[in-house]
């Protein structure tokens, strides 16, 4: 039993190796940000190596919760094999506060939010909520510091952080499509959660809903009310809203944050059932029928089912609220 064990392990060893040896082979660099506040968080990213992957969820996946759209993994399904066929840079952490002012500064853009004068919010009712004067500058949650992730930010305001990141830097920066998204966040695993199966595991790599934010919301917590709040991580990772950046492990190629935290934009529109007839090599989904745009994973108001790697939902892409941020992925060179 025990040489079967270890046989297995060094069988997953090799089937992981050419990714891991791929992205070990790039150092991570720190990408200059002009006007970024001295003793910020640099922009730095990670190496993602092309490869397969096991896209979306298999039927065992998903704790059986519902949502307001139904089955909580419907739109996960058919799990498929895909592919990435060239290797990209990928933020290691989500956009800060600090960096996004960068932005801002240098261009004196100004965001969704600000353009309506409200945005949403998950408190105090554990429903959103819009709220009068709620801005990245305002995030009317707890952010301490610049160096939390930038929210109440829309994915136009995303988008055009890329385009600034581009026109200064000459290289070509996007947002993650949600298959590069998917497959990063996994980095080699097929598992629910990049830590394994099991949500308890993940003391230590997630942000997200916890024992934390059941105590400042006890009222919010039962199952059978409220609209988010459908599972929660059984420990207590320390943050009611979004923590520092990097404050928790990286997966298996240095990304930070890739589950929890916050949620994030990604490229493609949206389309609940895209799973049925996505293509199996770099899928990319710029169907201009669907208004709403990807939604990856779940932020510090999220449990188990919201968390895991497969799942995914969208937005108006004017849309903000506390609880959505993005990260950056810069064409490989
Ligand atoms: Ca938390
Ligand atoms: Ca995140």
């Amino acid at each position: 039993m025990k040489m079967g064990l270890r046989l297995f392990g060094i069988v997953l060893v090799l089937a992981a190796g050419g990714g891991y040896a791929e992205h070990a082979a790039h150092p991570d660099e720190t990408v200059a940000l002009p006007g970024l506040a001295e003793g910020a968080t640099p922009l730095t990213v990670c190496y993602i190596p092309s490869g397969k992957f096991m896209m979306g969820s298999p039927l065992n996946e998903g704790y059986g919760y519902q949502d307001w759209h139904g089955p909580a993994t419907f739109r996960e399904r058919p799990r498929r094999e895909t592919t990435i066929t060239q290797g990209f840079w990928m933020g290691k952490h989500e956009v800060t506060s600090e960096q996004f002012a960068a932005f801002v500064k240098a261009t004196d853009y100004v965001t969704s939010a600000e353009k309506a004068g409200e945005s949403f919010s998950t408190e105090p009712l554990g429903m959103q909520e819009k709220i009068p004067g709620l801005t990245w500058r305002n995030p009317g949650i707890e952010q301490a510091g610049g160096n939390h992730p930038v929210v109440h930010v829309s994915h136009d305001d995303a988008k055009a952080f890329c385009g600034w990141l581009s026109r200064e830097s000459g290289d070509q920066w996007m947002l993650p499509s949600e298959a590069q998204w998917e497959y990063a966040c996994r980095a080699g695993t097929s598992t629910a959660f990049f830590w394994g199966d099991r949500a308890e595991a993940g003391k230590g790599y997630v942000n997200g809903c916890d024992s934390t934010l059941k105590a400042r919301f006890p009222e919010r917590l039962n199952h059978t009310s409220g609209m988010r709040f459908y599972s929660q991580f059984e420990f207590e990772d320390g943050y009611v809203h979004t923590s520092p950046v990097g404050s928790f492990s990286a997966n298996g190629w240095g990304l930070h944050d890739m589950i929890g935290n916050v949620s994030e934009w990604c490229r493609d529109r949206y389309d609940a059932a895209y799973y049925t007839w996505r293509p199996a090599v770099d899928p990319l989904n710029d169907n201009e029928k669907a208004d709403f745009r990807v939604v990856r994973n779940g932020s510090w108001v999220s449990g188990p089912t919201w968390s895991r790697a497969a799942s995914r939902g969208g937005h108006h892409p004017a849309h903000s609220d506390d609880g959505i941020g993005f990260r950056v992925v810069r064409v490989s060179r």
